[in-house]
């Protein structure tokens, strides 16, 4: 057990949220990581609003702990998400890839801990003057939808600008990765690739193997030219995207090309023409592992990164 202002505001043991993925994070690896004493996420993704109410219910009957619901609030259906949620009483909602001021107020007086992801200093601020109970902030190094900062220098900044508790996300693998975002200040940390890793979680083998072929170079950024890069595995899409994108495609040819490729990657598991979001932490993650194994590797690694640093105590 490890205290911090976020494991306070949520009641969870260990200060580790698993990072609400669009089809990766179904309602078994939320419990699991819940029930290890973390934060399971759902990754809403472009759930219609009562497949999320029917995972909800399927995550309320695997366990009792706190659990969250991510909302990608760029999807047509994030409204239907939101109202489902608030009828759900879900303890934890996170947002990601927008701004949710518009909801913030519906959700504190449903009685709901909002923790929005944020990559700028401005968002930031905005959000914590409407009331968020604290903030992810999330670099560069994370898998999927990114911002331009990198955790290294995202998280202090963050963390400089508002009052409510920080948990950092991007580039965090092991113990080493969140005694380094407390140093930065932040209270909790956010994990999203480790976990596509854990047995409980469904994505398709081919997906996880890819995850674990992937060494340090091996994820690249499409849809810069867009104006939202997405972070994924190399693989004969991204080489066909790339090669489009930076050849002077139309923002909707790049679209056509992209769509319904998590799900091709994820479900059919398609690692090739699929979409295999992942993050740079890829490049360090070698087994599958059950959600408590990982929880626990997190654990011992984190009090021995403490011993290391001892002797470079001043
Ligand atoms: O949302 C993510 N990561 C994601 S979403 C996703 S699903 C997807 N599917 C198909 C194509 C693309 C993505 C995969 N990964 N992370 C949270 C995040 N949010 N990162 C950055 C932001 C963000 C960006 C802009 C948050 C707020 C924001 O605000 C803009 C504004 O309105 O000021």
């Amino acid at each position: 057990m490890i205290e911090t202002k976020i494991t306070k505001l949520l009641g969870i043991r260990y200060p580790v949220f698993q990072g609400g993925m669009a089809w990766v994070s179904s309602p078994c690896l939320v419990a699991a990581v819940s029930n290890a004493g973390g934060l399971g996420i759902l990754g809403s993704g472009s759930m219609p609003g009562e497949v999320a109410r029917e995972k909800i219910k399927a995550i309320k009957s695997l366990t009792d702990k706190p659990f969250g619901v991510n909302i990608m609030l760029m999807m047509e259906t994030a409204t239907e998400v939101i109202d489902v949620c608030i009828e759900e009483k879900v303890p934890v909602i996170t947002t990601g890839a927008g701004n949710p001021g518009p909801y913030v107020k519906r959700f504190k007086d449903a009685g709901i801990k909002v923790i929005p992801v944020v990559s700028s200093v401005a968002l930031a601020k905005r959000l914590e003057r409407l009331g968020v109970d604290a903030l992810i902030a999330e670099g560069h190094e994370s898998g999927g939808h990114i911002g331009e900062l990198t955790t290294m220098v995202l998280v202090p900044q963050i963390v400089d600008a508002v009052s409510v508790p920080v948990v950092a996300a991007g580039g965090i693998g092991d113990g080493r990765g969140i005694v380094a975002a407390f140093a930065l200040g932040a209270e909790a940390v956010q994990l999203g690739t480790r976990f596509i890793l854990a047995k409980e979680c469904e994505a398709h083998q081919n997906y996880k193997e890819a995850v674990i072929r992937a060494k340090d170079r091996d994820t690249v950024e499409t849809g810069i030219t867009l104006g939202h890069p997405v972070r994924v595995i190399k693989n004969k899409l991204t080489k066909e995207y790339l090669e489009k994108e930076f050849k002077g495609a139309t923002p909707e040819e790049l679209e056509e090309l992209g769509r319904g490729r998590l799900r091709m990657a994820v479900v059919n598991g398609d690692s090739e023409t699929g979409s295999v979001m992942a993050g740079q932490i890829s490049g360090m993650l070698c087994k599958e592992e059950t959600a408590d194994e990982i929880m626990q590797h997190l654990a011992k690694t984190y009090k021995e990164t403490f011993s290391r640093l001892e002797k470079y105590k001043p």
